[in-house]
């Protein structure tokens, strides 16, 4: 493998999450399009950088690296910025955070996307399996907003680690998708003081970047739309 680093990516997916870490911490990449329109997630040859047919992947000089949460920690370790360094206390806390997002929040999250994976196909059984993940994600919003009212260093948006852009893409999708379903279970007003992170990455450098990079408007944490991206496929 050569030095180059490649996300592999689809607008406004996991990817993304990635896309801004790498923008904000500098790393210099490329980025791969993975079109889901005709399921190359799924392919033998995607299933060489992601054995579970998920995007992203990352190509990396040490090797393939996938699931967003490893790839963000690989990240900031190796830039040497973008999470407090280890041996210090910030470090055992943000470690239990970034865990907590990636292995319960995002698989909460998910799974209202994609409820046909956990129930099969019968709407009325997906409908329920989502109202009972939702009621699950305002708990984890409560703790996220307590966490955040006690102002962390690695969550301070004026000085963003890669967890801060975690947690706004996260807070983005619960907005957006899936699309033409209930919304009426989220409003980030009932969060502000991640509302305020939210506010704070708006302005940052990486977040116009990527914005024009998937075509995600003006504001797309505290208002989002969904994304029409100059190439490709959306979800
Ligand atoms: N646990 C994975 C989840 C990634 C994920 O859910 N990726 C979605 C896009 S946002 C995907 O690849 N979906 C395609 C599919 O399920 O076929 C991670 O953290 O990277």
């Amino acid at each position: 493998m050569d030095r180059e680093i490649r996300l592999h990516y689809a607008p406004d997916n996991a990817s993304l999450i990635v896309r801004l870490a790498m923008l904000e911490l500098g790393i210099d990449h490329r980025t791969v399009l993975v079109d889901r329109a005709a399921k190359a997630q799924s392919s033998p040859i995607y299933r060489l950088l992601n054995p579970h047919g998920l995007i992203p992947a990352l190509e990396t000089p040490d090797g393939v690296i996938f699931e967003t949460g490893a790839i963000l920690l690989w990240l900031a370790d190796n830039a040497g910025r973008g999470a407090p360094a280890i041996g210090t206390s910030d470090r055992t806390q943000f470690l239990a955070w970034l865990f907590f997002v990636s292995n319960t929040l995002h698989t909460d999250l998910r799974t209202t996307f994609y409820p046909m994976h956990y129930v099969g196909g019968v709407p009325e059984m997906q409908s329920a399996l989502r109202q009972t993940q939702r009621s699950r994600i305002c708990n984890h919003l409560a703790t996220l907003e307590e966490l955040a009212a006690s102002t962390p260093v690695w969550l301070d948006g004026s000085q963003p680690s890669v967890l801060c852009y975690y947690i706004a893409c996260l807070l983005r999708w619960m907005a957006l998708y899936p699309q033409d379903d209930d919304r009426s279970w989220f409003a980030l007003s009932d969060t502000p003081h991640l509302a305020a992170l939210l506010v704070a990455l708006e302005n940052r450098e990486a977040v116009k970047t990527a914005q024009h990079a998937e075509g995600l408007g003006p504001t797309p944490f505290t208002a989002p739309t969904y994304c029409s991206p100059p190439e490709g496929s959306a979800t």
